[in-house]
């Protein structure tokens, strides 16, 4: 089979986003658009070849036809070996337990993750680094500067690989395995958690789990852990085979998304436990019987009980949050009397304190959770997590979250949403908050006092990066806060994100609904930001 050397020229809108290049289909099916991108991962690469990488997506529509493009152009850049899942299929989690388990060289994961699938939805592709773990700001803007000049790309022709049964095959000078996408990761599940006593509990008959995959990238991971090993009777994971199109829903783990979940959590005869996972499977939404546990809290839920679960025996190096999730694992981390970090958002930013051995536990308000156990969030790493807890402690998720409360109080929390809103407009509002930012301070709102503001920048601590201009945040003498950023993982105009958070140490008031207690904080927000004039809007798309 030849290499072939076919000229192009740059597509100007290939900037990584939060995490990773995310486009409608048709973007993705110009001609070079994907090579191009591909190719220029590569160029920004050094020392990869005759290496390994690892390839697999959450088995969205284009996924198959992007792997068999990036399979021959990884044999054209000179990689040694593709570990690539079968049939083209791998969580995210999945993809960063294997390219730290074969010390590969990196992986590239094909996702738009919650976004929704099909010819005209949302497909996606990142690059991940060797420890497993998104590739840092640095990596990502090495390959956004390669696209912008890139005139040639190398590709094998040759025909497609079959990636439907497991083996190992040539293609061209690369090797390429076809392996098992689940294997690897339920060792390492295997390895951390008590699966004894967690199939003591699902198989007891007593406690009942309702699992749902959204008919997204989780399904055979979710059945093989808890209807196979673990004991739950068969139907215990919904929507558990992965489709192209996710069965044309819209795979996101919360409240609005997850509804029909949400419906049988909070219905009659409702099992004890709930979870969800998005489309791509670092995601995770937990539920216990009519009752919905925050991300934030349940981060510092999984902090303070951290010790009972085997594979965190030995207690937290420390914990690390987005700056928009709520301060619950800050009030955690003061008791154990460990650090925790403040970062922007992105999972990118926990990498090096994981590295370093800075950070155990890691956390996002947009319902994701995990550990240094891989370098990624990881959906049903969170709700196994979760189900060792319950195992052990033999009480209801209602119940843990209130003693948790009791101990260290509520931190109300909700994000609400405004999609695909007009980007001058976005950008407009948030220049409007740029030019009060100076004068906030001291400033009252009814009973609120703004004690800071500002636009939240981060120095690494490991390796001193910069990044600046991560969300505007407005810090409120009482704890409070509210926070304005920008999404950067739409494809379709902006997505104007508003986080709210209150405290609440008095046990006799954590009985809210979270809307009524962070009213005067959702007033605020409007005053300040002028989110009707700017989006036109008026009411939230997604409140979480
Ligand atoms: C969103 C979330 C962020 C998360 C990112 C990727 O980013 O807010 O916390 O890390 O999605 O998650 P943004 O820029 O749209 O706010 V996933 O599951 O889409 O890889
Ligand atoms: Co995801």
């Amino acid at each position: 089979m030849d290499i072939k050397t076919v000229a192009t020229t740059p597509f100007s809108d290939q900037k990584p986003g939060t995490s990773g290049l995310r486009k409608k289909v048709p973007v993705f099916q110009q001609p070079h658009y994907l090579e191009n991108f591909v190719q220029s991962i590569f160029d920004s690469l050094q020392g990869y070849a005759g290496q390994t990488l690892v390839l697999g997506g959450d088995g969205r529509y284009f996924n198959r036809e992007a792997i068999q493009i990036i399979l021959k152009i990884a044999a054209a850049s000179g990689f040694g070996r593709v570990l690539v899942g079968k049939d083209g299929i791998f969580s995210t989690p999945a993809v960063s337990c294997v390219i730290r388990k074969t010390a590969a060289f990196g992986g590239i994961i094909l996702s738009a993750s919650h976004n929704p699938a099909g010819p005209h939805e949302d497909f996606g592709i990142k690059y991940n680094i060797g420890n497993g773990g998104p590739a840092p700001e640095k990596v990502t803007e090495a390959i956004y500067a390669r696209t912008k000049t890139i005139d040639h790309y190398q590709i094998l022709d040759g025909p497609d690989a079959d990636l439907g049964k497991l083996g190992t095959f040539e293609l061209g000078p690369l090797t390429v395995e076809v392996i098992d996408p689940l294997a690897d990761y339920i060792e390492l599940m295997e390895s951390l958690f008590d699966f004894g006593r967690i199939r003591d509990l699902l198989a007891g008959g007593e406690f009942r789990l309702c699992m749902d995959s959204m008919h997204a990238v989780t399904g055979p991971y979710a059945r093989a852990l808890f209807e196979d090993r673990l004991g739950a009777p068969a139907g215990t994971v919904r929507g558990g085979v992965p489709l192209e199109d996710f069965g044309g829903g819209h795979p996101d783990p919360n409240l609005v998304y997850a509804h029909e979940l949400v419906e049988i959590l909070f219905g009659e005869d409702a099992p004890d436990f709930g979870a969800a996972s998005d489309g791509d499977g670092d995601r995770n939404m937990i539920l216990g019987r009519h009752f919905f546990v925050t991300p934030s809290d349940s981060l510092a839920v999984l902090a303070a009980n951290a010790k009972l679960v085997p594979g965190y025996q030995a207690g937290l190096a420390g914990v690390a949050r987005s700056m928009p999730t709520s301060q619950a694992a800050d009030r955690v981390a003061a008791q154990l009397g460990i650090d925790c970090y403040e970062t922007p958002t992105g999972w990118k930013f926990f990498g090096n304190l994981l590295d370093a051995g800075k950070a155990t536990l890691c956390g996002e308000e947009s319902f994701g959770t995990g550990s240094g156990h891989i370098r990624e969030k990881d959906g049903l790493w969170a709700v196994l997590f979760w189900l060792n807890i319950l195992a052990v402690r033999r009480q209801s998720v209602e119940q843990i979250l209130r003693e948790h409360w009791q101990i260290y109080g509520r931190n109300y929390y909700s994000r609400h949403d405004y999609e695909a809103v007009d980007s001058t407009q976005a950008q407009a509002l948030i220049e409007h908050l740029h030019t009060q930012m100076p004068h906030l301070a001291g400033k009252a709102f009814g009973s609120y006092e703004v004690e800071y503001s500002d636009d939240f920048a981060y120095t690494d601590p490991v390796d001193g990066g910069v990044s600046k201009n991560q969300g505007i945040r407005v810090g409120f003498t009482d704890g409070s806060r509210v926070v304005f950023r920008l999404s950067g993982t739409g494809t379709q105009g902006a997505t104007l994100r508003v986080y709210l958070e209150s405290f609440e140490p008095n046990i006799a008031k954590h009985n809210q609904d979270p809307q009524q207690a962070l009213a005067g904080l959702i007033a605020i927000a409007e005053e300040l930001a002028q989110i009707r004039k700017f989006t036109g809007r008026d009411k939230p798309t997604v409140i979480t």
